[in-house]
């Protein structure tokens, strides 16, 4: 898949993140849970340079409970503490300030000892579009206090909310790395919701999405779409059983493949298809 993408808010917002960061004691990068790799935007290890940091693998109600458990071992072992967490349920947050005062504990002890008076950890989250920041705030907040939706652009401008238990949360809105060099990243990112819909073709994704389940978890797509016998090897055919089975048809009495791929895509986003990791630590490096 070929998709060219950066709007000028996100050239914006990545110089504010930049200049902000001198306010902040630690940056918490909030990846996806199914794409820990393709999630991380490679800027940010150039942007953060030696702020302390924690990754939050969101969304892992979605994935793979093995491979999120590889995943938050391989951050570690490469000394970037992480956690998995659901910011829809909850799951995994309660832990986090813990996490955070942990980290940042020295610094905290030094501006102690120079006499200052005691002040709230400053946090700020960054990430891709649409991977939970907003939500994930939201749930340490224990309240809505940032706008959410279910597509990518919605934080547009940076935000500071206070969350008891001495966090200061600066919220930013999700960016994207200027061009996607690996058309496999360009898909990941597509098919979990982090690229708006308007630049890629849907039939497409769906496509590339059925070819890959068929690959790596043939029984979830026979149960989901009930095929029995061979799964089609092409994608453009695999998007026609489904869509038959759905009984979608167009106005002329064809198979509706776009209502197929729309459906595909909406029942892998929503976690209707199974639990799945697109990609293992194995093969990355930080
Ligand atoms: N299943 C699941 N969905 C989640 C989780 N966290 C967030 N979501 C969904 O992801 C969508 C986007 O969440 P936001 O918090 O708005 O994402 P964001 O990273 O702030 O997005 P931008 O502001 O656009 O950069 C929401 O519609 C949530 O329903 C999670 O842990 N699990
Ligand atoms: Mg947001």
């Amino acid at each position: 898949m070929d998709i060219q993408w950066f709007p000028g808010h996100m050239a914006k917002t990545r110089r504010q993140i930049k200049e902000d960061l001198k306010l902040v004691d630690i940056v918490i990068e909030v990846l996806d849970a199914r794409i820990p790799a393709s999630s991380r935007n490679p800027d940010v290890n150039v942007i953060t340079g030696g702020k302390p940091r924690l990754i939050i693998l969101n969304k892992s109600d979605l994935a793979d409970p093995v491979l999120t458990g590889s995943w938050e071992g391989f951050f570690l072992k490469t000394g970037l503490p992480a956690a998995a967490v659901d910011s829809l349920s909850g799951r995994g947050v309660k832990l986090v300030p813990g996490l955070i005062k942990r980290l940042i504990a020295k610094k905290m002890a030094e501006l102690a000892s120079s006499g200052r008076r005691p002040r709230p950890a400053r946090c700020m989250v960054v990430g891709i579009p649409n991977v939970g920041k907003s939500y994930f705030i939201n749930k340490l907040a224990g309240r809505g206090v940032t706008k959410t939706e279910d597509k990518p652009g919605i934080t547009r401008g940076r935000q500071w909310i206070r969350v008891a238990g001495a966090l200061d949360l600066m919220d930013t809105p999700g960016i994207l790395w200027p061009k996607f060099e690996d058309a496999a990243v360009s898909f990941r990112l597509a098919v979990t919701g982090a690229i708006k819909e308007d630049v890629y073709d849907l039939h497409d994704a769906a496509g590339h999405l059925l070819k890959w389940l068929s690959e790596n978890y043939p029984h979830a797509l026979r149960d989901r779409y009930k095929i029995t016998g061979e799964l089609p090897a092409v994608a453009e055919e695999m998007l026609e059983a489904v869509g038959n089975r759905r009984g979608f048809l167009t106005p002329g009495g064809k198979v509706d493949t776009l209502k197929a791929a729309q459906v595909v895509l909406k029942e892998f986003r929503s976690g209707r298809l199974g639990r799945f990791t697109m990609e293992a630590p194995e093969n990355f490096k930080v």
